[in-house]
């Protein structure tokens, strides 16, 4: 590993993650790296995780979004966690966060940067960052991800690195770091087209401030996404007819703009729909690279792809890691501010395609809240491309739960992008795009294009009662009625007015 650390002064800083972890005090602030289960501290966490068995101590984690086990699950379930931001993505804290046993901040990715300039998220005692090397002039190279990592490196304390030997050197020039200036102080981001590099190949620091490197061999826990099934493909099918259409208008050629996908198994099933079409020489520039951006790179398909993380399945970790160097000058990773930067995403026109749990006859959707309550993920960074795309896409099966559940409500219940981000809706039955609609022509597109055929009769009826009830008012709603579903699917398990009791 010597060769990997460039200052040689900070030889004397390797320790052992039991050593690091002692560093940590109760009530910490921490910024750890981390995006999508990639590049994030995994040695150090699980050492504070056994710490825990004797000793009771609790610490803030802020980190760029969800991470592996070690944190969100080990060092949760060990009772480390008091709050916790700004994403998550696993069962074991996402069930505390639901207990009440955590606190968690659910919060736009592209804010967290200017909360911890701020000294809303802060002040920071030790930011814990994984790192593929420290170059001779002390910069940190990040590994998989940036995040967060590189404001949360400016502004913490004391930082200690996870030098991780499992991943390849070849790492090494794909990250492009720059970070803005304070509010009041600061120019344009100088980006005005995704593949440019504005900024530097790892995180500038202060060498004084890293008191401790840990060695690690731990590789990143794989993505966990399904193939694409017949659903999701017919999705994919709608969404990629939607674009040749609008090529046929003359609004985008067959290059697209560039295109930013969420996480979850829909998202990378529309874009896995791209290898066998006639769109070419795409670009990516998402906050997360899964499987099938690198599928598409191969096909020759996608000319480049940045974001602030790449998660992978298993088999595809090995085909990338593998032979990075293939990859090397088409991909990029960026910090999340950037990815996810209103500025950029307005500048540079994103696709941006996005998953809903929910949504209402008028176009609001529902992201985070499993019946208007109970925490699933967070909003990650799809509120931030939702608002500032070109074109605000999401797609969600109309169903859930074998039928039960309708995705397509009178009121969602809960709002985390409004009908007024929301342009265009894509399940399995068809699309709605919604633009340039007001609710009342929304609300008929939605339902006679979107809704399951087992719903359409009943959201038909309650729209138009609704009508009745309101004169024709510009957004009907019979309030009395309209969280009537959610409350039938908690009390007789199914949203069905005909099974209801
Ligand atoms: O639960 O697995 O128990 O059956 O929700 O649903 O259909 O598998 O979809 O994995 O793509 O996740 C919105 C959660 C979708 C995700 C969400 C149940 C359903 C299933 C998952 P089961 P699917 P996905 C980029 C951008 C917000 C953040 C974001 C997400 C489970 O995409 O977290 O977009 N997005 N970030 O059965 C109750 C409903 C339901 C429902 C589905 N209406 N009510 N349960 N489910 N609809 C990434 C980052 O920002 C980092």
């Amino acid at each position: 590993f010597e060769n990997r650390i460039g200052v040689k002064s900070l030889l004397d800083k390797v320790v052992t993650a039991d050593e690091a972890a002692k560093l940590i005090s109760d009530g910490d602030v921490v910024g750890m790296s981390g995006f999508t289960r990639a590049g994030d501290a995994k040695v150090v966490p699980m050492a504070l995780a056994e710490r825990a068995k004797n000793e009771k101590f609790q610490i803030d984690v802020y980190t760029g979004a969800s991470l592996g086990p070690e944190v969100d699950k080990y060092l949760a379930e060990a009772g480390v966690i008091r709050k916790r931001g700004p994403f998550q993505a696993d069962a074991g804290i996402r069930n505390m966060i639901n207990a009440g046993q955590v606190t968690y901040v659910d919060a736009h990715l592209s804010h967290n940067a200017e909360l911890v300039r701020q000294g809303i998220i802060g002040p920071i005692k030790y930011a814990i960052l994984e790192a593929v090397a420290i170059t001779e002039d002390g910069m940190i190279v990040p590994t998989t991800s940036v995040g967060n990592s590189n404001i949360f490196a400016e502004y913490a304390e004391n930082i200690i690195i996870e030098l991780n030997i499992s991943h390849p050197e070849t790492l090494i020039g794909i990250h492009d770091i720059y970070t803005p200036a304070e509010q009041g102080k600061r120019g344009p981001i100088p980006m005005t087209n995704p593949e440019q590099r504005i900024g530097t190949i790892g995180i500038k620091v202060d060498p004084a401030k890293i008191k401790a490197i840990v060695i690690s061999e731990e590789p990143d826990a794989p993505s966990m996404i399904v193939p694409p099934d017949e659903e999701t493909q017919t999705m994919a099918n709608i969404l990629l007819d939607f674009f040749r259409d609008e090529i046929k208008a003359g609004r985008l050629t067959n290059e697209l703009m560039p295109l930013q996908s969420g996480v979850g198994s829909v998202a990378n099933a529309v874009l896995d729909g791209f290898a066998d079409s006639e769109f070419e020489n795409l670009v990516v520039a998402s906050e997360v690279l899964q499987d099938a951006v690198f599928n598409l790179i191969d096909a020759g398909k996608v000319r480049f792809a940045a974001a602030a993380s790449i998660t992978l399945t298993k088999e595809l970790q090995e085909k990338v890691y593998g032979n990075l160097e293939n990859y090397a000058d088409k991909i990029c990773l960026r910090p999340q501010e950037i990815s996810n930067h209103p500025e950029l995403i307005r500048r540079l026109g994103l696709i941006s395609i996005n998953t809903a749990l929910e949504l209402d006859i008028y176009g609001n959707v529902n992201s985070t809240h499993v019946s208007g309550t109970k925490m699933m993920n967070g909003i990650g960074g799809s509120g931030d491309f939702a608002r500032n795309a070109r074109l605000g896409i999401f797609v969600t099966k109309s169903y859930a739960k074998g039928g039960a559940i309708s995705s397509i409500v009178p009121m969602v219940s809960h709002v985390d992008h409004t009908e007024h981000d929301v342009d265009i809706i894509v399940t399995e039955q068809g699309l709605a795009d919604l633009r340039g609609l007001a609710p009342k022509e929304r609300a008929a597109a939605i339902i006679e294009n979107c809704a399951h055929p087992d719903y359409k009769e009943q959201l038909w009826d309650y729209y138009n009662r609704a009508v009745e009830a309101t004169g024709n008012a510009q957004t009907p709603h019979i309030l009395s009625e309209a969280l009537s579903w959610h409350v039938s699917l908690a009390e007789n398990k199914t949203m069905k007015k005909e099974l209801a009791k």
